[in-house]
């Protein structure tokens, strides 16, 4: 447990939020029975939280929380609270028979990018040593894999900002993509001030947000066409004489070839294509260029889509032709999400990796992570499938027939999430670790309670790279256990030297730090000691005398000859363009209170009230042609399935689309309509577009 300050009257915990990547500082205090939340001067918030922030602990006493495991052994049958033994005897003696009837790749694991870094590392480990199954992914591959993917082919690394957040604070212009920070993380928007005064703000977004409010400039792409956007700037860029020659002759290769494609995209015709004029589009470069600061950020709007890795590349080209990445004081970033968005793409629960950010398929890396986990490198699977074509296998004949999910709720925030709970009821076993009755533990045969961040100990890499370290605060209650105890019991069961999948978060960072060695993400150096000193520390951290790795690129990018490489790709647009009967273009993201699938916050009293339900924003004009008005009931209906959302009419709304959050369940689900078309490099699903109609649910036809 940490040290906790004790002052007269209370306890207090320095700790971090448990939602987004932002990570804010909080203390934690716990007075007789409950426990407070206060905002803590850090780096990323400054003393500021979000309203999700300030009311994190009240999912800690929901009364919905779980304290028992609970198993139904029929799924006529109503689930049962258990024992924990007989909990994991029975998905152990399940998980035998399954391996036993249809081989080891039969039972899969489903991860997520809010674990803490040890759990990843362990979800990581139990899958391909004590399951040996190769069927393990997680909800990050929904998240930033787009971003990611076009990180490691254009710079040669992915860390979502090679930068710390606080060298944003001296910017004169920033370029944000598809990011929406005024209300997906509000205290970063005070990193963004300076550019803002100085009118150096670039939003865009097709939509009119908070964030775009404070933009000098927003241009209002219709969805899915930022690909398109970018090469226009791009062509702008060389056309208006704003290219970085010498930084692109000094750092960079393959201009020519990107070029021979951006040279087809002038302003103009990309005007055509996107909606957004070719003025802006100028105004936009030049004002990125004129700028002695310069940053282009990008998040879910511009990678969420079936192009996502090319998208991607294509705003960090446009941030190369300008010389930004690596010049002091400028750069590209992309915003993380989850809480531990990045750590949990480093330690080995994606599909295609292993530890330290390795390839699984690198006979070197095998070897070096073998011989850590004291097994055979042969006896390490192979690669697995992707998250939605996992969930999108399940039960099927070539399909794995069990699940174990710790940390996401797909039946929420799957795309064509219909089809994904048909998938999971359609398994012989799936088991979901959670702290509530979350969508997706309904549908579950066996639930684990687990426990929830203030109660365990753990360690979680934020949007910067930089590693934390959140203690326990409170006890947890009676009867629930950490997702590392889970781990272990069932490894085991199975069979497994207990030594080998420790329950103490510190012993299994120990060994983490050893499996990241030499990798990419290299954890080395990293101790909790130097975490509770209050070092801070940027991945590569290669030495325990290494100071971390703040700022990356400033010498070199990460590929064998240093110099970045521009991405030649070209536009596409939507997997799903609209037709007669699916006119309007269908986007989607997020609200301030809620989070994710919502499985926590709308649990929240405050928050559920705040926004208790789902809605859709639509223009005034779009609306009354489906013969909608403000606060009616509406369908929103897509080949994959119908959503229901309460009509907002927003009169800066493209007429062509409208967007939906996706945090709501049952028949609100935005996933119900959502097309799992998916990147062929990051397997992102194009969660930011698919064609849709809007039509008046029953009874609210005028
Ligand atoms: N309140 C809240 N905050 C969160 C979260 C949450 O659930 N709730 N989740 C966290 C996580 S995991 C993530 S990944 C981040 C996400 O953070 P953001 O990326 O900021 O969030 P989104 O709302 O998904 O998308 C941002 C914007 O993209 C726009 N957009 C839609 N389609 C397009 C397009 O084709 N092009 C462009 N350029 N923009 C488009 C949307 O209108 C939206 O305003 O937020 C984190 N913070
Ligand atoms: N339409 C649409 N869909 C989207 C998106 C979008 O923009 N549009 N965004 C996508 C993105 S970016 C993301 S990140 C995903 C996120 O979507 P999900 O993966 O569903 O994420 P959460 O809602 O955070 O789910 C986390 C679940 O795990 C539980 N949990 C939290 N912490 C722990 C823990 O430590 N251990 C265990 N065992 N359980 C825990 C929570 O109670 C909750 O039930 O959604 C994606 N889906
Ligand atoms: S911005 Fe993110 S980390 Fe900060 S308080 Fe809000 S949800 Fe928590
Ligand atoms: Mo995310």
């Amino acid at each position: 447990m940490a040290e906790p300050l004790t002052t007269s009257a209370l306890t207090i915990t320095k700790t971090h939020c448990p939602y987004c990547a932002l990570q804010c500082g909080m203390n934690l205090s716990s007075e007789g029975g409950s426990v407070v939340v206060q905002p803590r001067d850090f780096p990323t918030n400054r003393g500021g939280l979000c309203q999700k922030g300030w009311t994190s602990a009240a999912v800690l006493t929901t009364p919905g929380r779980l304290t028992q495991p609970l198993l139904r052994r029929s799924r006529e049958a109503p689930p049962h609270p258990v024992s924990w033994d007989e909990a994991l005897d029975y998905v152990t003696e399940r998980i035998r028979d399954i391996q036993r009837q249809r081989g080891l790749d039969a039972v899969a694991l489903f991860g997520g990018g809010g674990l803490t870094n040890e759990k990843t590392y362990a979800l990581g480990k139990f899958a391909r040593v004590a399951l040996r199954t190769s069927q393990v992914d997680y909800n990050g591959r929904f998240c930033m894999s787009s971003a990611a993917a076009a990180g490691i082919r254009v710079f040669g690394i992915d860390r979502g900002l090679p930068f710390p957040v606080t060298d944003l604070d001296d910017a004169d212009a920033v370029l944000l993509v598809g990011g929406n920070v005024a209300e997906t993380m509000p205290p970063f928007s005070q990193h963004l001030r300076r550019a803002v005064d100085l009118g150096g703000l670039v939003v865009i977004d097709p939509r009119r947000t908070a964030t775009a409010e404070q933009a000098a400039l927003h241009l209002q792409p219709a969805p899915g066409t930022d690909l398109a956007l970018a090469l226009g700037m791009l062509h702008a860029v060389v056309a208006d004489g704003h290219l970085d020659h010498d930084y692109i002759s000094a750092r960079t290769n393959g201009f020519e070839e990107m070029w021979r494609i951006a040279a087809q995209w002038w302003p103009e015709r990309v005007e055509r294509v996107t909606g957004v004029s070719a003025a802006d589009q100028r105004a936009a470069v030049r004002l990125l260029a004129r700028a002695h600061n310069a940053y282009v950020l990008t998040a879910r709007g511009a990678e969420q889509h079936a192009s996502g890795a090319d998208t991607a590349s294509a705003w960090i080209n446009l941030a190369l032709a300008l010389g930004l990445p690596g010049r002091p004081g400028s750069g590209y970033g992309c915003l993380t999400g989850q809480g531990n968005g990045q750590g949990g793409r480093e330690h080995g629960q994606k599909a295609d990796q292993l530890p330290g950010y390795r390839k699984i398929d690198d006979p070197a890396a095998r070897e070096h992570v073998a011989a850590v986990w004291g097994v055979d490198p042969a006896e390490l699977p192979g690669p697995g499938r992707s998250a939605y074509e996992l969930l999108d296998a399940l039960g099927g004949a070539d399909g794995p027939r069990a699940l174990l999910v710790f940390g996401s709720n797909p039946v929420v925030s799957a795309p064509r999430a219909a089809h994904v709970a048909e998938r999971l009821a359609a398994l012989d076993l799936l088991v979901v670790a959670d702290f509530v009755l979350s969508e997706t533990a309904e549908l579950a045969d066996v639930v684990l309670p687990v426990t929830q961040w203030a109660e365990e100990d753990g360690t979680l890499t934020n949007l910067e790279g930089r590693i934390l370290l959140r203690e326990r605060a409170i006890e947890p209650p009676q009867g629930v256990r950490s997702d590392l105890d889970v781990l272990h019991g069932l490894a085991t069961r199975l069979g497994q030297p207990a030594e080998r999948f420790p329950t103490d978060a510190e012993t299994v960072f120990e060994e983490l730090r050893r499996a990241s060695a030499g990798g990419v993400a290299d954890y080395s150096g990293v101790s909790w000691e130097r975490l509770r000193d209050g070092e801070q520390l940027h991945w590569p951290v290669p030495a325990v005398d290494h100071p971390g790795t703040p700022r990356l690129f400033l010498d070199r990018f990460a590929h064998p000859d240093g110099r970045a490489r521009f991405a030649a790709v070209n536009h596409r647009g939507p997997a799903e363009p609209p037709d007669a009967d699916f006119p309007l273009l269908a986007t989607t993201g997020r609200v301030l209170q809620h989070y994710q699938s919502g499985a926590q916050t709308r649990r929240v009293a405050e928050l559920a009230k705040a926004v208790p339900e789902s809605y859709v924003e639509v223009h005034p004009d779009t609306a009354a042609r489906a013969g909608l008005a403000e606060g009616q009931l509406s369908r929103v209906v897509s080949r994959r399935g119908t959503a229901v959302a309460r009509v907002r009419v927003v009169p800066s709304m493209r007429l062509d689309t409208v967007f939906l959050p996706f945090h709501f369940a049952g028949d609100q689900r935005a996933n119900l309509v959502t097309n799992p078309a998916l990147d062929p490099i990051s397997r992102m699903p194009e969660f930011k577009v698919c064609a849709v109609r809007l039509e008046p649910a029953p009874g609210e036809e005028s």
